[in-house]
């Protein structure tokens, strides 16, 4: 599609009319720099000293940095479930953290944010984490894999089909896993060992990476999975070159990109369990991998930064940081992660963190970042990154199909810095619902410890009702239920209806 058309279908007029600020001569070009466990308080912008992170930084000085922007949900499959839908992940029982052999959760024929932005005439890609599901069941990784990101929006994909700490430790390009060598074929499973090899379990005097819960299963690289696999020696991913090959694979998209709109969706591996940054990260801060996996990340979006301006293209680009769920310390690997935290505080001065009720779970950094056109600033706009589909359908003049996107809002008014209002209403899942009213936070009774030891994190679970007034408490320290019936019924109410869809 020329950028003329696409200009003619309205999008142009639209944003004239809804700013003050000059529209763009032309749409741009969206990237959503999505880390993997990078909590509110782990970057320079948001407050931390211990690690360094020019590059986002430089974002949030040249955009707006949001206070009060969340993911779905405290953990990754939801949240990106919801990133990409728009719908809360919540009404699909399945949207739970997957196994790397899981089906694709997301099946063709739904429309995603890549595929709306398709129809606009963009290009769509996506490198990284997917950790959405692949195929149809019972996947052979040996063939054709789908449907996958190609079925449901991407032109093409580079991804990893879980997590790190999952199998199969491969990538997988398009529909297929890359470099494979069909005479060592792969076979996965989550049921028990396939080969009798090595495990973490049986064989910890083969890591270099011991795990501290789970993750005692196949060993690959040194290091023990979730999850068995054998074969596909010539695949396998190599943790210390991971950012490097996915950050590649993104600016080589970019450079071939040049010219058209394009939507790039870079889901980092950073800084997520195991944390194996390229060792010329090994001194990059005191705090051991997971501080120098910052500064990892952060050198990604600076080589993502200069591969736009390269081609002259951060002007007009819609560059967004953010991560899909709180941060975590201790994830399951004896990574020095504790013992080397000192004051470094990874989720700021918010409770809670991954897993958690509390507004660690999902509270998240958010930049965006577009020259052109956004007024940069610091925003408290309550927005969920479930609204990016509907914001980015108004930026570029989209109409959606009934029924799309269903829990999305539009915020674009907050998300270009002409607002500080964003929703007033946010559902916030972790197992159990919360619900945000502005300030106000109610989280619903919940079963369950209120620690976990694994990770010790508070997990925000409790058999009564729980309220906090934000605006006041930012720390959720007191609950405010028993002196605020009227707000907890109304609050509990409200949070019902959205789950009923009324
Ligand atoms: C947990 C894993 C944790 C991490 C998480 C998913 C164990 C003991 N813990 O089950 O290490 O992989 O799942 O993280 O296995 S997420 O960011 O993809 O949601
Ligand atoms: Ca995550």
């Amino acid at each position: 599609m020329q950028r003329r058309s696409f200009l003619g279908c309205g999008a142009g007029a639209m944003l004239a009319s809804r700013s003050s600020f000059a529209a763009p001569l032309r749409p741009p070009n969206i990237v959503l720099l999505y880390a993997d466990d990078l909590g509110y308080g782990d970057t320079g912008c948001y407050g931390a000293t211990a690690v360094r992170t020019p590059n986002i930084d430089r974002l949030a000085r040249g955009g707006v940095r949001f206070t009060d922007a969340h993911a779905a949900a405290s953990t990754c499959t939801p949240s990106r479930f919801s990133l990409l839908t728009g719908e809360y992940a919540f009404r699909t029982p399945e949207a739970r953290i997957l196994p790397g052999d899981a089906p694709a959760l997301i099946r063709p024929g739904r429309p995603t944010l890549a595929s709306m932005l398709q129809q606009r005439g963009y290009r769509t890609a996506v490198v990284g984490k997917w950790h959405l599901g692949l195929g149809g069941g019972a996947l052979d990784w040996n063939t054709e894999i789908r449907p996958g990101p190609l079925d449901i929006g991407f032109d093409e994909c580079f991804i990893i089909p879980a997590t790190g700490d999952r199998v199969p430790c491969v990538y997988v390009e398009n529909r297929r896993v890359a470099n494979l060598d069909p005479s060592d074929p792969i076979t996965v499973s989550y049921k028990g060992s396939v080969d009798g090899g090595p495990t973490g379990k049986a064989n910890p005097e083969l890591l270099r990476m011991h795990p501290s819960h789970g993750h005692d299963n196949t060993i690959v690289n040194g290091i023990s999975r979730i999850g068995f696999m054998r074969g596909g020696k010539s695949a396998l991913w190599n943790d210390e070159t991971m950012a490097d090959v996915l950050t590649s694979r993104a600016t080589d998209y970019i450079g071939r990109s040049a010219g058209k709109p394009f939507f790039l969706y870079f889901a980092t591996h950073d800084i997520h369990v195991p944390r194996v940054p390229n060792p010329r990260y090994g001194s990059s801060t005191t705090m051991g991998p997971r501080g120098n996996a910052i500064a990892e990340f952060d050198d990604c979006v600076g080589r993502i930064i200069a591969a736009l301006e390269q081609r002259n293209l951060l002007r007009d680009t819609l560059i967004l940081v953010s991560s899909d769920n709180g941060a975590v310390v201790d994830d399951g690997y004896r990574d020095q992660a504790v013992e080397k935290l000192g004051g470094h505080r990874p989720n700021g001065a918010i409770r809670g963190g991954k897993g958690s009720k509390f507004e660690g779970g999902t509270r998240i950094p958010f930049i965006a970042h577009w020259p052109a056109r956004v007024k940069p600033g610091v925003s408290p706009a309550l927005i969920g990154q479930l609204d990016l589909f509907k914001s980015l359908a108004t930026l570029t003049g989209a109409t959606l199909p009934a029924g799309a996107a269903p829990d999305s809002e539009d915020v674009l008014p907050a998300l270009l810095g002409e607002s500080k209002k964003g929703r007033q209403f946010l559902v916030e899942q972790s197992g159990g619902l919360g619900l945000r009213d502005g300030a106000w936070k109610y989280i619903e009774p919940s079963p369950g410890p209120a620690m976990s030891l694994n990770t010790n994190t508070e997990t925000g679970n409790l058999a009564q009702p729980q309220l906090y007034d934000l605006a006041a408490d930012p720390a959720e320290q007191r609950n405010v239920a028993t002196a605020e019936p009227a707000r907890l019924e109304a609050m509990a109410a409200k949070l019902q209806q959205i789950r009923q869809r009324k």
